[in-house]
């Protein structure tokens, strides 16, 4: 790890990962539970016998001649009923110096848990850092997590992905809440009357950014202010009064730098000025850093993030361009240096949720913005969300991954089961949220996107507030309530009447394509699906079939 120039970043750090170690790896990546079912069709299962055998090969003397560390964190704030604890022993300088930011961890933590065993154990080394022997596996009977031969973020900082979500799926599902791969954001209105959000995207469709939004003039002027809970992860119970309450159980943002920029996201851009780590960006000989789509000219020359000289226009054998910085780059930074950090964003009680926003990538499907008409409904649009797939994710661009609740990769047990735990959790709710689905990414024929999206989806989610509070009108359609013409407030935004159309179309002909999307998806489950889901799927293939789509 290098420090950087001291006068242009302070207290920041520069990190570059093995070539072979720059994202997760799904593909080895566990859930070690005894019974393959309880894994489920979606996730990678080894037999827990099996994974602590082989893993603990790789383990065996990885450490020798090396400084290893014991990180005693708690996911949460400490005395906090949602709060985890959790003790990672590694031999990596940059997770512990990581792990300092994204949880609360230290000697507080190990007070509050004193004699307890009621912690997760986290075991983790560089090893050799090759794929060969790379493992990251969860083992949710044992509240254990092994994760070897990697050094990236999200394999290694243990207390994130494979504690706040996977184990922490496990543990939610078994003592009733959830944990969720969700932003939390707070929406001030001009009488100072705060609603928050819980919205869960799939990787790289732009959560961090949504979560630190800044509204566009006209809201601003009439005193609308955004409020930064978290960006990536929630933790979601029901309160005393009936409505579901969410903490962000981690303290930093872990957040992709390139596209970070004045536009995109100047809160991000103020909050990695100091004492942040940044990993696989462009580094300069003078202690500068830089990335693509960021901001600023590049520098005439850099240190690539494969170690590799590095120039503006550099281009390879076939004549594409070399980025300085790899497209999944990253910031670390404390949640406190945010300039739109919500005064309660460590609150131990959370913040109560007025709805919960689903959303993907689709060029063409769904509209803008929709209600689900009921919680059922709302679990439902959730468990088919989809998104296609971008540049920055394997596989063919273009093609649409179904990624239930953003959470395929995250959730620790078998998903027919997570459904169920969904569909449970609202039945026992006096005042359940709405569920909303958002499509930042619609765009016409020529391929252009038609919504401008960063601050501008701020109108869309106040006519989700609006219409949570019941003061928004809407229009019937076979998926859910769409805005009512005039429902959702453009001033100031030049956007024409049959864009608007476009925004809000609803083809009964594609969503009939897409439900069959739907049905191939949910075979996989076989019996375990949830009846619940079976009779949503039926009423929505009815409502389809009967053409019902209502006119704005
Ligand atoms: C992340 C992810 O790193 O979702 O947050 O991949
Ligand atoms: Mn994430």
């Amino acid at each position: 790890m290098y420090a950087l120039d001291e006068k242009k970043w302070p207290g920041c750090l520069y990190h570059r990962t093995a070539k072979n170690d720059v994202a997760r790896t799904e593909h080895l990546t566990y859930i070690c539970t005894s019974k393959k079912e309880d894994a489920g069709p979606t996730n990678n299962w080894m037999d827990p016998a099996e994974a602590y055998h082989k893993a603990g090969a790789y383990f065996r003397g990885a450490m020798k001649g090396r400084t290893m560390y014991v990180i005693p964190f708690a996911m949460g704030p400490l005395g906090s009923p949602f709060t985890k604890i959790g003790i990672e022993l590694t031999d990596s300088i940059y997770v512990v110096l990581n792990m300092l930011i994204m949880t609360r961890a230290g000697r507080d933590v190990l007070e509050q848990l004193g004699e307890s065993d009621d912690f997760t154990r986290g075991l983790h080394s560089k090893a050799d850092l090759s794929l060969e022997k790379r493992l990251i596996l969860q083992f949710p009977e044992d509240n254990t997590i092994w994760s070897v031969s990697s050094g990236y973020g999200g394999n290694v900082l243990l207390g994130k992905k494979c504690l706040a979500l996977r184990i922490a799926s496990w543990l939610g599902r078994n003592e009733g809440w959830l944990a969720e791969h969700m932003l939390i954001m707070g929406i001030e209105d001009p009488r100072g009357r705060v609603d928050y959000i819980a919205a869960a995207f799939p990787s790289a469709c732009g959560k961090t950014n949504l979560a630190m939004l800044i509204p566009p003039e006209h809201f601003r002027k009439q005193g609308y202010r955004v409020w930064t809970v978290g960006d990536d992860i929630a933790w979601i119970r029901p309160g005393e009064d009936g409505r579901l309450w969410a903490v962000n159980p981690e303290t930093g943002f872990f957040g992709v730098a390139p596209g970070t920029n004045a536009h995109s996201n100047p809160n991000a851009l103020a909050m990695v000025r100091r004492n942040t780590i940044f990993t696989n960006v462009l580094q300069t000989a003078d202690g500068d850093v830089w990335w693509e789509d960021g901001e600023g000219e590049p520098p005439a020359e850099g240190i690539a993030w494969d170690g590799r000289p590095w120039k503006p226009g550099l281009v390879d054998e076939s004549g594409k361009p070399v980025p300085g910085a790899h497209p999944n780059s990253r910031f670390t930074a404390p949640a406190s240096q945010c300039p739109t950090i919500s005064p309660e964003w460590s609150n131990p009680r959370g913040v109560p949720l007025t709805a919960i926003v689903f959303g993907g990538r689709r060029s063409r499907l769904a509209p803008l913005v929709y209600e689900a008409f009921n919680w059922r409904h709302g679990v439902y649009t959730g468990a088919t969300m989809a998104s296609e797939i971008t540049a920055a994710q394997y596989g063919k661009q273009g093609k649409v991954r179904r990624d239930p609740m953003a959470m395929l990769p995250f959730c620790g047990y078998n998903m027919a089961d997570y459904f169920r735990h969904w569909l449970d959790f609202g039945e026992n709710m006096e005042k359940p949220p709405g569920i909303f689905h958002v499509n930042w990414f619609r765009k016409d024929e020529r391929g252009n996107y038609i919504w401008p999206g960063f601050g501008e989806n701020l109108r869309v989610l106040n006519w989700i507030i609006e219409r949570s509070h019941g003061r928004a009108s809407a229009v019937e359609t076979p998926i859910g309530f769409v805005p009512a013409e005039e429902g959702l407030d453009l001033a100031g935004l030049e956007i024409s009447p049959e864009t608007i159309e476009k925004l809000f179309a609803v083809d009964p002909g594609d969503w009939l394509e897409e439900l069959s999307g739907h049905r191939r998806f949910f075979e996989q489950f076989g019996e375990r699906l949830p009846a619940g889901i079976r009779e949503e799927y039926e009423a929505f293939s009815e409502r389809l079939s009967a053409e019902k789509v209502g006119t704005r």
